[in-house]
Parts: C-alpha cells; structure tokens; sequence
C-alpha cells in the first residue's frame, strides 16, 4: 500500500558552486515543484552563498544555511537534517549541487520513500545503474570502495557511498544524529550501516550519475584515508556480532 509524503525537503550542500546553483535550483524546483530546497554553504569563498541568498529572496521554496567555513560534507548534511526536522518536514532528500544527481530523478527516489521504504538511495551499481563521464580512477574508486564496505560491513547494499537518497524523518529520528563523528564521504556509509542496523527497511533505485562539467570535486585523499580507517573500525567492532550471527 502507497503511504503518503508528507512535505519533502532537499539538502544541497555546497563548497564553490557558484556556477552550479542557479541550474541545479532551477531544474530542481521544476521537476518537484511542491519540494523545499535548503543550501547548506560552508561559506564558500566564490560567493555561493550570497548567490543562495539571492535565489532564496525570489521563491519562498528555498531556503539558506550560512555555516561559519568548510567542515566536510557530513556536517554540513547534519546541520541541515537539524533544521529539516525542526522545520517539521517529513522526507529529506540529500542531493549533489553540480548536476551529478539528475533532479528530474528525484520522483523515483520519492515513489520508493512512498511505497514503504526507510531510505532510498539512488544506486549506480544496480541493475540499470549508470554513470556518465566519470574517469576510470573514479570508477575504480567507488566499486572499490562498496566492495570493501560489503566485505567488512556486511551490508546487503550495492552503492553505499551513494549520495543521491531520500530519507523517511522517521529514519533519521530513530537512527540518531548526535553521535556521528563521519565528516567526509564515509558518512554516507555511516548512515546506511545506522539505517539497516536499526531494522529498517533500505531500496536502491537505479540512477544515472553523471559527472559534472563545471567547477571542481571535493574528493581528497584525506576522505579516502577517513572511509578506509572508519569502515575498517566498524567492520572490527562488528564482527563478534556477525560470526554468532552466521553460526545460529
Ligand atoms: N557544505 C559543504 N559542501 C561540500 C563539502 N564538500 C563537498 N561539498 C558538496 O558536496 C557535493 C559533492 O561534492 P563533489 O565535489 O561534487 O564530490 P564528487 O562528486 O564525489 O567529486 C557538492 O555539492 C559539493 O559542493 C563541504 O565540506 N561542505
Ligand atoms: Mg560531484
């Protein structure tokens, strides 16, 4: 049975994107006109935020979050579930500024969120996944990122890392935000390790990523080093629980 909505926020977060927002807010708004966009910036120093400001002054749809400077893409998620709940919206939705994740995807994410599911990711590495001008060396690094946090996690998650997801409130209430210490990629796998550990039900729908054509990644080598020390601790901590789990 399809369970309704409710009011739909999704959370941008943004370090120099000036190019990006207009775009990714315009097409946004037209593919999922009744949803709430909310720019988390990390007071980026090319001047995104007063472009948000800017956006948010014509359309009463979106909304800014100033953060005092560049604290990694999980704090900033965090700060804006925070206001998302406060504000009393009941999915948020986390979505790349550069056009990675294609808005006019978001209806299936939302389908998936209302006919059951706790978390709906989109994945590129289902069956009828993609992703779209993406170096090699990219590639390799998520399929070998998901494979590791398979292995070590156990999580029956294709695409983990995956950042395009839809999040029931419900979810994060009961998952807990207060202690997630992830700041960089890792924490997208912290949350689904959170949401299937806690029982709840997760849905991968399959998306086509597509790599951006303007401004510059964030990824670094100190994100890498963060998601492999972490995913390695929570596999170690896991484990007892996983062998007894095997053995019944
Ligand atoms: N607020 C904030 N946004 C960030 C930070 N790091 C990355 N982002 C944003 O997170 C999204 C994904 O980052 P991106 O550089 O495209 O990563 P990639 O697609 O994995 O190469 C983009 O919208 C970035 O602007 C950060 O430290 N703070
Ligand atoms: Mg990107």
């Amino acid at each position: 049975m399809e369970r309704s909505l409710g009011r739909v926020l999704v959370i941008v977060p943004t370090y120099n994107e000036r190019d990006n927002l207009p775009m990714i807010a315009r097409r946004l708004r037209a593919a999922v006109p009744e949803a709430h966009l909310l720019v988390a910036d990390d007071n980026s120093p090319d001047g995104t935020g007063e472009i948000a400001d800017e956006l948010a002054a014509q359309d009463d749809h979106i909304h800014v979050l100033h953060r005092p400077g560049k604290q990694g893409l999980g704090a900033a998620y965090i700060a804006g579930f925070r206001w998302g709940l406060a504000e009393g919206f009941d999915v948020l939705v986390e979505m790349d500024a550069d056009g990675s994740h294609r808005p006019e995807e978001l209806p299936k994410l939302l389908d998936a969120v209302a006919n059951g599911a706790d978390l709906a990711i989109g994945s590129r590495w289902v069956p009828g996944g993609k992703v779209v001008n993406w170096p090699l060396s990219r590639e390799l690094l998520s399929r070998g990122a998901n494979t590791y946090v398979r292995f070590m996690l156990g999580l029956p998650v294709r695409d983990s890392t995956a950042g395009f997801r839809a999040y029931r409130a419900a979810t994060l209430e009961k998952i807990g935000l207060d202690d997630v210490q992830s700041q960089g990629y890792c924490f997208q796998v912290d949350l689904t390790l959170r949401t299937v550990r806690s029982g709840l039900r997760v849905t991968e729908v399959p998306i086509t990523f597509v790599d951006r054509t303007i401004g510059s990644s964030k990824m670094s080598r100190d994100i890498v080093m963060e998601a492999l020390w972490r995913v390695t601790a929570w596999g170690v901590r896991g484990l007892p629980a996983r062998l007894r789990g095997k053995r019944r």
